[in-house]
């Protein structure tokens, strides 16, 4: 089959199902400048996941993980939306019920317009303390040290979540409903490595769904696909929304 059948196979999945939900990765940022995280510009190039993205990490030096989120902002904090965002909300504002499920941190999405949607590892903009458990937003992207709370002067910590550590249960919950419901799931430029998101589009595909990949890449989850489009998500999202 050529790509131009296989966009016609998905647009048609995607006219015909009851309710659709979404599951992105880093790769739908790719072309707003946002770096992945594994692969040949990968995040992690330069840095060992294990040895930043960690409570241990954490706890052994919170302000060397500090600067390295601050690095992070640095480089993102001009970063906008791509046509691969804005297709999803296309997408949301045709279909009911919808969800998007997104693991990046880079609150895209949001900026796009997504509306229903839930964030699996939390968000880059965000900081908690952890001494009274507030969340503040939070854009400085040179960070000093370790900041402080400004209610109980407790130690800050980034609202994400670390390797080893539980995803919120209620929006774990969310996603894993919308997964087991829907009638066709799309899940876009993630490596499909990082459980329990890869495992979603695995309960989808068990539970009848039809199951569309986009990412330019073959991945673990390319099996259970029904449509695997190869290519660029800025590219062919649009297309299969059109
Ligand atoms: C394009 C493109 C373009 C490029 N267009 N596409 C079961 C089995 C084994 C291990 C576990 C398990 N269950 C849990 C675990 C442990 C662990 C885990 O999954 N480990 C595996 C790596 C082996 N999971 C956890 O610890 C999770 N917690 C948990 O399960 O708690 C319960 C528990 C605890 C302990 C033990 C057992 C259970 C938490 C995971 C948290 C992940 N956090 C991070 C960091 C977030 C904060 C931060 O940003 O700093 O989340 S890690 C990182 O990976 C980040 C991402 O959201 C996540 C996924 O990455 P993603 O999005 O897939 O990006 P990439 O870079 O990997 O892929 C990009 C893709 O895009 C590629 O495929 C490209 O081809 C493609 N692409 N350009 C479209 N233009
Ligand atoms: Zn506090």
């Amino acid at each position: 089959m050529s790509l131009e059948d296989d966009i016609e196979k998905a647009r048609a999945i995607l006219r015909g199902a009851r309710s659709i939900a979404v599951l992105t990765g880093a790769g739908i940022s790719a072309e707003s400048g946002v770096p992945t995280f594994r692969g040949a510009e990968g995040l992690w190039k330069h840095f060992r996941p294990e040895e930043l993205a960690t409570p241990y990490a954490f706890a052994r030096d919170p302000a060397l993980v500090w600067e390295w989120y601050g690095w992070r902002r640095l480089r993102i904090k001009d970063a906008r939306p791509n046509p691969g965002h804005y297709a999803l909300v296309t997408l949301e504002q045709r279909c009911e019920p919808f969800l998007l499920i997104t693991q990046n941190v880079d609150d895209l999405h949001k900026v796009a317009g997504s509306r229903r949607m839930v964030r699996l590892h939390g968000s880059l903009w965000e900081s908690r303390c952890l001494g009274c458990g507030e969340v503040f937003e939070d854009r400085a992207a040179a960070v000093e040290g370790v900041p402080r709370c400004a209610k109980c002067q407790g130690m800050l910590r980034p609202n994400v979540v670390w390797f080893g550590e539980n995803l919120d249960e209620e929006i774990l919950d969310q996603a894993s409903n919308a997964a087991a419901t829907c009638g066709a799931f799309l899940v876009v430029g993630t490596s499909g490595v990082v459980q329990p998101a890869a495992s979603l589009a695995l309960i989808a595909s068990r539970h009848g769904a039809r199951v569309i990949e986009v990412n330019p890449d073959e991945t673990p989850l390319s099996h259970a696909c029904d449509v695997a489009l190869r290519g660029s998500s800025g590219s062919l999202l649009p297309r299969i929304v059109s």
